[in-house]
């Protein structure tokens, strides 16, 4: 007897309920993001940077991840991956916001710059690539600690041309560390696209210099991904090492809110990769296999509108931090005073031993709150 090919995502052990959940937390990532470009276009928001297109790409993986035991290195496009990972709308938009309440930087990192001790997600890094080796730093601490958690860093195909990206999947390779390198390649930085960045065709390839595998994967396939990234999970449980997925992905959007693409990518070439938006093309799939119905996805869509709209209104009522306040959470609260801080003190005279927390009026910095060890 012949039967039915089994859905995607039953092949792929994912329940019903969870094949809708993935749904829901990349229209939850597309609305946040959204939001905040009409936050930004109404000035309240500093700028935007979108995931709009890498929703696939970032649900899906995180999907194989386990929040609270697992660590997230995200980048800037990382808003569906950091709110899959726990991160709710009202902590990413009080942080777009630059709100005290914010709970990565209490209002003082820049949109974008994700980060949460308790969600396990390390600090973002504005520095192209620089955050690549903290999550082998993270593998590695996993390994010392015998504990059986992967970390995974999220970066774009530009980022694979830093120092960076090399010492961190290099390091990570030779010691077989449970670490899963996460290209979300949608072809272009900022205006660079691959050709111009790399020798070799696709950011997959560079793997081999590693010797680790490199896959390639549809990053607008949600389904896709996620068993890519299952399987490099399990590989790196096993202590089999590193994977690097190259998830293809589309950047529907310019590069940030203070860009223009079309001084760089033709109309056509825009509207080719809104036809390949991955929000439709999943839902669809739900829809024709009657997992959702029309009704059912109207819902599930008012009851996200209504959560971002609840998680804004709470955003636009907290306040910003006070200016007194700037350097809260940036130094440590014993900071011994500056290299300008101590020439201004040395200059009026002061030695090594005299050099005492009261220059703040001098130079302008926030005095130590503790005294000085004697
Ligand atoms: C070290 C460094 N160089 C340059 C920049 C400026 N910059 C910010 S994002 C970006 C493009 C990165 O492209 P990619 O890694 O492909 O990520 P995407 O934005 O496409 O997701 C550049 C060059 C930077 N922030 N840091
Ligand atoms: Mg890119």
């Amino acid at each position: 007897m012949q039967t039915a090919a089994r859905p995607q995502h039953a092949e792929l052990g994912l329940s019903d309920a969870h094949a809708i959940e993935l749904y829901r937390a990349m229209l939850l990532a597309r609305m946040v993001d959204e939001r905040q470009w009409i936050l930004n276009r109404q000035g309240r928001q500093a700028f935007v940077i979108s995931c709009q297109g890498h929703e696939a790409a970032q649900v899906g993986s995180v999907a194989a991840l386990r929040p609270g035991l697992d660590v997230m290195v995200p980048y800037y496009r990382d808003i569906a991956a950091a709110l899959a990972f726990g991160a709710s709308a009202r902590d990413t938009l009080l942080e777009a916001l630059s709100r005290i309440e914010g709970p990565w930087s209490g209002g003082r990192a820049m949109p974008s710059h994700f980060s949460s001790p308790a969600l396990k997600i390390l600090n973002s890094s504005s520095s192209v690539g620089s955050h690549i080796p903290h999550a082998t730093g993270a593998a590695l601490a996993a390994r010392l600690r015998g504990e059986d958690s992967v970390s995974i860093a999220y970066f774009g195909d530009g980022a694979t041309s830093q120092g960076a990206f090399h010492e961190g999947v290099s390091f990570a390779a030779i010691h077989k560390l449970p670490a899963i390198f996460f290209c979300e390649d949608n072809g272009i930085a900022i205006s660079v696209p691959l050709a111009k960045q790399m020798a070799v065709p696709r950011v997959a390839d560079r793997a081999a210099a590693y010797g680790i595998p490199g896959v390639v994967v549809d990053g607008t396939d949600v389904l896709a991904v996620y068993d890519v990234t299952r399987q490099a999970v399990e590989r790196a449980r096993r202590g089999e090492g590193p994977t690097l997925i190259d998830a293809l992905c589309i950047r529907l959007t310019p590069h940030s809110s203070d860009d223009d693409h079309f001084r760089y990518r033709t109309r056509e070439v825009v509207a080719a990769e809104h036809e390949r938006d991955p929000l439709p093309r999943y839902r669809g799939y739900l829809l024709d296999l009657g997992i959702i119905d029309e009704e059912a996805e109207r819902h599930l869509r008012e009851g996200v509108t209504a959560e971002v709209e609840a998680a804004l209104q709470a955003a636009l009522a907290a306040s910003p931090p006070e200016a007194e306040a700037a350097g809260e959470h940036v130094l440590a609260e014993r900071t011994v005073p500056t290299y300008a801080a101590s020439r201004v003190a040395r200059a009026a005279g002061a030695t090594s031993s005299t050099i005492s927390p009261d220059f703040e009026g001098a130079v302008g910095v926030r005095a130590p709150t503790h005294p000085e060890p004697s």
